[in-house]
């Protein structure tokens, strides 16, 4: 049953805002949404649309002061945002709503904004609503913290309503908030430690995890908050009334994902389709494969169980996005029903039109952020950056890498690596990250050493997978898309020995790419490397083995999201 109050405002058309003018209503709450210009706010905003309601963008103070519910989705960098809030007149708007106790939903960084400070930005202050800092993951395990992990929730509320407990959300992340006393603490997550992962303070929400990035156990939240009614202080909701805790003393884990890639291109009709190659041929009797629509097998994985989803536009290192519109409106249409996070890759570099106009690698990432995208991968441009700075020994601050992971934060900047083994006859005959391999060469060959290509594989360089990858860290990304070349397409299983090398390399999640061809090799792959996730193209697209046949085989063996 919906609370009396939200019973009495629901039913009225029209309502007089703070400053005096009428404000139309759609059915329920008109929902204010702070976009401060970085990030991924279109899921939001699909997302609360997909629940019946319709969301105002907030433009000036005043529409935040009028606000009835306001929803702040931060994402990127802590200064960054707290600049721009400065720069926008948002800061004492924001305050005097939060400090009224007025329903707010922070997700992410506008989790973080409620803090005194943060490590992401000494010197910088927060909103100083709850007393205490934001600090950065010191853990042994890999940073950002990407992915879903579980929820203990430490006091009830309406937003888990619906929910049994047992739901894992889609975090991530490189600092979380760390409150001065634990009065405010609405949920724990456990990553190397405990950390708090939502905060309740009245009717402010605030939570680390992305709810329109966690599938239905996320729109679920949402959808209570939007529906919920205002609450004056954090005891206020009476204990006994169903409400959910799951302070059960049980860690919370995270889950390793299943992740379906879409490699998609025109083809020699001019239609854009999903294609998939071997070893990437993508050309069969001359013809390139035409394996299905990308917005409706984005939209069948997000159904099936897919944990993420990844577009690679795979001739991006020929044409420029900004011109390939059709991949942007593939994105703007998979983000408004699907509600997992999305990656897209393929040309994301410096271009200059062919009229003069130079456009950055930043304005491109940009595009793609403000129509859906969560994280951008990075491929062939990554290797020449990183031949650049192995050749200066020196970061120039102006790569795409580091640009993009400076403004949208480092976990939304993906490389994406296709190597190939090359071998050699001894540990010392190259200058490369050799590894001793239990799969010997043409000629017998022990030892073999994985080349970076560039253009889709068609051109190798004299530069290593491991070094890439670790100097790509140390550049600002936050996650490595490991594919494979020799292994891609053949349903041979993962190159175990790649992504061990890389993995153990790196203190960055990795994703393992090519040649999967049954549920064992995702158990193989998440039982033999510490990789965070899986990725498969050709076994899903062909109907081989549905994504969930494949979390069937891993339950109960290794930890995925149900
Ligand atoms: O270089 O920044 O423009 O990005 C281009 C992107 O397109 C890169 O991420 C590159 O990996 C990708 N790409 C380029 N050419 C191809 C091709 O196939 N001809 N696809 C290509 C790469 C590899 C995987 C594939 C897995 C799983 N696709 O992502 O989906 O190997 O396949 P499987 O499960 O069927 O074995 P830039």
């Amino acid at each position: 049953m919906l609370p009396f109050f939200w019973s009495v405002v629901s039913c009225h058309l029209f309502v007089a805002s703070c400053n005096g003018q009428m404000t139309i209503k759609y059915g329920g709450t008109m929902i204010a949404l702070l976009d401060y210009g970085a990030g991924n706010v279109r899921s939001v905003i699909n997302a609360i649309e997909s629940l019946g309601e319709k969301v105002r963008i907030v433009r000036t103070g005043e529409d935040i002061l009028s606000a009835e519910k306001l929803v702040f989705p931060g994402v990127g960098a802590f200064g960054n945002m707290m600049n721009i809030l400065d720069e926008k007149n948002f800061t004492e708007p924001l305050k005097a709503y939060l400090s009224e106790n007025r329903p707010f939903l922070g997700i992410c960084l506008g989790l973080h904004a409620l803090f005194e400070d943060s490590d992401e930005a000494p010197g910088v202050s927060g909103l100083g609503i709850i007393p205490g800092s934001v600090k950065r993951f010191v853990t042994d395990l890999a940073v950002p913290h990407i992915g879903w992990n579980g929820l203990s929730i430490r006091q009830p509320s309406q937003v888990f309503n619906g929910l049994s407990g047992d739901e894992k959300f889609y975090f991530v992340h490189s600092y979380h908030v760390a409150p001065k006393d634990d009065t405010f603490v609405l949920t724990t997550t456990d990553y190397g430690y405990e950390f708090v992962s939502g905060i309740r303070k009245g009717s402010i929400i605030a939570t680390q995890f992305h709810p329109e990035k966690s599938g239905a156990a996320g729109l679920m939240i949402l959808k209570n908050f939007l529906e919920s009614s205002v609450v004056s202080s954090p005891l206020s909701v009476a204990a006994g009334n169903g409400l959910l805790t799951t302070d059960n003393g049980q860690r919370t884990h995270l889950a390793k994902r299943i992740i379906a890639c879409l490699d998609v291109r025109s083809n020699d009709q001019g239609d854009l389709v999903v294609t998939k190659g071997d070893q990437y041929d993508v050309r069969e009797k001359g013809d390139v494969r035409n394996l299905g629509k990308p917005v409706e097998l984005a939209r069948r994985y997000y159904e099936e169980g897919a944990d993420e989803i990844t577009f690679l536009n795979i001739t991006g290192f020929r044409d420029f996005p900004l011109e390939d519109m059709p991949m942007i409106k593939v994105l703007k249409q998979t983000s408004e029903n699907v509600f997992v996070p999305l990656t897209i890759g393929g040309g994301i570099r410096d271009y200059t039109d062919k009229n003069g106009r130079k456009y950055s690698a930043l304005e491109v990432a940009a595009e793609y952020f403000r129509s859906g995208a969560d994280k951008i991968s990075i491929g062939s441009d990554a290797v020449l950056i990183v031949e650049d700075f192995l050749e200066t020994g020196r970061k120039t601050g102006k790569s795409s890498i580091e640009e993009i992971s400076r403004v949208y934060g480092n976990q939304a900047v993906v490389i994406s690596v296709d190597p190939r083994r090359v071998y050699v006859g001894s540990r010392d005959a190259v200058s490369h990250h050799v590894i001793e391999t239990s799969v010997p060469g043409p000629d017998g060959e022990r030892y073999c050493w994985y080349q970076c290509t560039i253009k889709g594989g068609r051109e190798g360089r004299p530069l290593d997978a491991i070094t890439l990858a670790q100097v790509c860290e140390k550049l600002g990304a936050g996650e490595i898309l490991l594919n494979c070349i020799d292994r891609d397409g053949t349903n041979t299983g993962f190159d175990i020995e790649l992504i061990r090398a890389v993995k153990d390399a790196v203190s960055i999640p990795v994703i393992a790419s090519s040649g999967a061809g049954s549920a064992e090799h995702f158990f193989e792959v998440f039982t033999k490397t510490d990789a965070e996730s899986a990725l498969a193209a050709g076994i899903f697209h062909r109907r081989e083995i549905p994504i969930g046949d494949v979390k069937n085989y891993l339950k109960g063996k290794v930890e995925i999201r149900a």
